[in-house]
């Protein structure tokens, strides 16, 4: 049982973490840049050590500072919620050389899904569905043209050490292959400082459709459904679901069973997820593995109706889990809300918010780190806030969700609300008819 734990993050994912130490009896530690010094995650700790000057790299990613905090106030877990040292494999070694429990899986689980070629052989010895492709790294042009020849065109390019969007290019034939070539080798290399590309079949206007998972340290792995987030806008997700419209009983059950095989092949130890591509005739391919919280996970919270941080600690505690999937009982949906103009591309608008009115009502969550008079500072990301709605039907949910957004008022700055607000009365969105493609031609039109 943890005493204390040290919460290596700020923001929303913090308070959220916090709550649920509070509810099962563990002290927390905050830990903050001098940029969020009036934080509400730093009000609400039992306590909070200042580790730096407001560059992420300076604080909230300068790992020896975080060790220091955690020795100085004796905490026995860290806790690294998503971003920033989530994912950082020498970040949880280090945490075990400390004795300090590493909230999440072990660095080789980390590394072993950190580089995508490595993740995608794991998965296809374990009988994952990938798509096809180069199955390993490409040495040369000539390799790569020969190769992409034989998948067919379009492919795409795609960087080993990548992940999320960056250093991916789709060519859709040979004459355009070395330059596309050119252009993913360098921007990886300025990216990850590693060049490795593989080559895969471009799928075409695919669903981003994920699977939570959650694994303990006694060999159990489950799957708790699945969150469409095919909702994104240049790799950034803007509202996720679940269940996906596009699920059936039957793909779900192929789904769930193919992630329980892609956590079990590396013994996974936490909660987890992953991403599938899938395409329009549902055929579905493992894209990558996140191995850590995700922004979204309330979604999956509200349909199966289970705390997803209390499942982590007590994994992390050496708990067992009950063995058994869970499937949606409900229908929810999370609008993220951030201080962006969506009238003007989405640039970040950071400022003080002057005044705030949060929705409220049956089904209605918001998990936020925001107030009146909060001053969201310009160094971090922009998502200030997510509301999370929940229904019996998808059309109840979109339903309670407009209402939500009507009575969600920010003012001081620019957000992301009039976009959701345009996007849940579009007709096709609405119908459950879109692919990861959908923003590229949604028209925010001007303001009012
Ligand atoms: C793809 C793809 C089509 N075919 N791979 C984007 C992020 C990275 N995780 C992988 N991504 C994609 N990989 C093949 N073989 C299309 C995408 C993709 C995408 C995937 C999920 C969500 C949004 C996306 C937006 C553009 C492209």
């Amino acid at each position: 049982m943890f005493n204390k734990v040290l919460i290596a993050n700020r923001g929303e994912i913090a308070l959220r973490v916090m709550r649920t130490c509070r509810e099962m009896g563990i002290k927390t530690v905050a830990v903050f840049s001098t940029a969020d010094a009036e934080s509400l995650h730093v009000r609400f700790a039992d306590e909070a050590v200042c580790i730096g000057p407001p560059p992420s790299k300076d604080s909230y990613l300068n790992i020896p500072r975080i060790m220091a905090a955690a020795e100085i106030t004796n905490a026995d877990a860290i806790h690294p919620g998503y971003g920033f040292l989530a994912e950082n494999a020498d970040f949880a070694e280090i945490c075990g050389e400390y004795d300090i429990k590493f909230i999440g899986p072990t660095p080789s689980q980390i590394r072993s899904m950190g580089d995508k070629i490595t993740a995608k052989t794991t998965m296809i010895a374990a009988g994952v569905p990938v798509v096809p492709g180069s199955g390993g790294l490409l040495t040369d042009l000539k390799e790569g043209k020969n190769t992409a020849k034989e998948i067919g065109y379009p492919v795409i390019l795609k960087a080993t050490a990548g992940g999320g969007g960056k250093g991916m290019r789709v060519v859709w034939e040979e004459s355009n292959f070395e330059k596309q070539w050119e252009m993913a080798r360098n921007e990886a290399r300025a990216s990850f400082g590693n060049d490795g590309i593989y080559v895969e079949k471009f799928i075409e206007e695919p669903r981003h459709i994920e699977f939570q998972i959650a694994g303990d340290q006694h060999g159990t792995v489950v799957h708790l459904s699945e969150r469409e987030c095919s909702i994104q806008r240049r790799h950034q997700k803007l509202v996720e679901e679940s269940p996906s419209p596009f699920m059936t009983d039957e793909l779900r059950k192929a789904m769930g069973e193919a992630a329980i095989l892609a956590g079990e092949a590396i013994h996974y130890e936490g909660v987890g997820t992953i991403e599938f591509l899938v395409d329009k005739y549902r055929n579905f391919y493992f894209m990558e593995m996140n191995t850590r919280i995700q922004v979204e996970h309330p979604v999956t919270e509200e349909v199966i109706d289970h705390d997803l941080i209390k499942e982590q600690l007590k994994i992390a505690m050496g708990e067992k889990i009950s063995g058994k999937n869970y499937l949606p009982m409900m229908h929810a949906m999370e609008c993220r809300i951030n201080a962006e103009d969506p009238f003007k591309d989405f640039r970040p608008s950071p400022g003080k918010i002057i005044s705030l009115h949060t929705a409220k009502g049956h089904g209605v969550r918001v998990d936020t780190h925001v107030y009146a008079g909060y001053v969201i500072p310009p160094y971090y990301d922009s998502m200030i806030a997510k509301l999370i709605c929940r229904a019996r039907t998808r059309e109840e949910c979109i339903t309670k969700m407009e209402r939500a957004l009507d009575e969600f008022i920010v003012e001081g700055v620019r957000t992301t609300i009039p976009f959701h607000k345009k996007l849940m009365k579009d007709e096709q969105f609405r119908a459950g008819n879109f692919h990861t493609g959908f923003l590229n031609d949604f028209d925010m039109g001007t303001e009012e």
